[in-house]
């Protein structure tokens, strides 16, 4: 509990902050996209790490106020980008919470009017667990969320056990493989077969497959192959601030 006040502190102070991972076609030569991850760098404790501080959030209502954060800060950086001439969406997560309580449908328009952001340039992630523990409850909102003309991803998947023919009948459109599948890939062979199934599925339903955590040039030859479509990971780009993004928009916008 004094945790959670330090934190409810930190959001007041303006710790929180977001850094932007890009997203990479396979090739690896464009920038499609870029990923918000918030961070909190403490005046008391240095940087606290999320997997620290997210599941606090998430036990109160702070992770509402942090989502709110994050969702305005990401919009308004990629209205920046688009200025520039990169029109390339942002992704934000989106918790459970967000989902339930809160008013997320109003925040998710105050967030991109204030931008003037337009709604293509946002898309949501929302991890498969979640999903599929509350799809009756989170339905509606991912409706209204298309609806208002934004990208819907889902986020780790591969984690829960949802069938990608269920999934086809929700509005998500982006499919993001969780990194424990490109881990061990090339060279473990049940995860290569794994790789090979859930990507050629996915490709007949019409999602399009993003990996995450590439980490090496050996993974992104493998994932090409296989013809995914687009990767995240250290290999090509860290989380990096909005105007260290613009710069790596430049070179490879
Ligand atoms: O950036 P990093 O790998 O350290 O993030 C760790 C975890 O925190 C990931 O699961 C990521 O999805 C989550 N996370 C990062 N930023 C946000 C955010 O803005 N909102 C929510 N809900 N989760 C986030
Ligand atoms: O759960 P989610 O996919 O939203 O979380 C993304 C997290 O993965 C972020 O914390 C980010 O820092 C981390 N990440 C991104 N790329 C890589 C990578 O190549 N390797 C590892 N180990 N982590 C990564
Ligand atoms: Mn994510
Ligand atoms: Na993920």
């Amino acid at each position: 509990l004094r945790y959670e006040a330090g934190l409810r502190q930190a959001i007041d102070n303006g710790e929180l902050y977001a850094l932007f991972q890009p997203r990479f076609d396979i090739t690896g030569r464009r920038v499609v996209g870029a990923e918000a991850l918030v961070r909190w760098q403490s005046e008391e404790h240095g940087p606290v790490p999320p997997s620290t501080f997210i599941p606090i959030a998430e036990n109160s209502r702070l992770i509402v106020d942090i989502g709110r954060l994050v969702l305005g800060e990401a919009c308004h950086q990629a209205a920046r980008w688009a200025e520039a001439g990169y029109p390339v969406p942002v992704s934000v997560n989106l918790s459970p919470r967000q989902l339930h309580e809160g008013e997320l449908i109003r925040d998710i328009q105050d967030a991109i009017h204030q931008a003037g952001l337009p709604p293509r340039l946002l898309e949501l992630e929302i991890t498969e667990t979640h999903l599929m523990d509350n799809v009756d409850q989170v339905l509606p909102v991912l409706h209204q969320i298309r609806a208002m003309g934004m990208g819907l991803a889902i986020d780790d998947f591969g984690t829960g056990y949802s069938s990608l023919t269920y999934l086809k009948r929700l509005p998500i459109e982006i499919l993001k493989i969780d990194r424990s599948f490109i881990m061990d890939v090339p060279g473990d062979v049940d995860d290569e077969v794994l790789l090979g199934a859930i990507i050629s599925m996915a490709h007949s339903l019409n999602f399009r497959v993003v990996a995450e955590g590439v980490e090496t040039e050996a993974q992104r030859d493998f994932l090409e192959n296989l013809g995914c479509d687009e990767m995240q990971g250290f290999l090509l780009g860290r989380p990096q601030s909005a105007g260290k993004l613009l710069g790596t928009l430049r070179r490879c916008g």
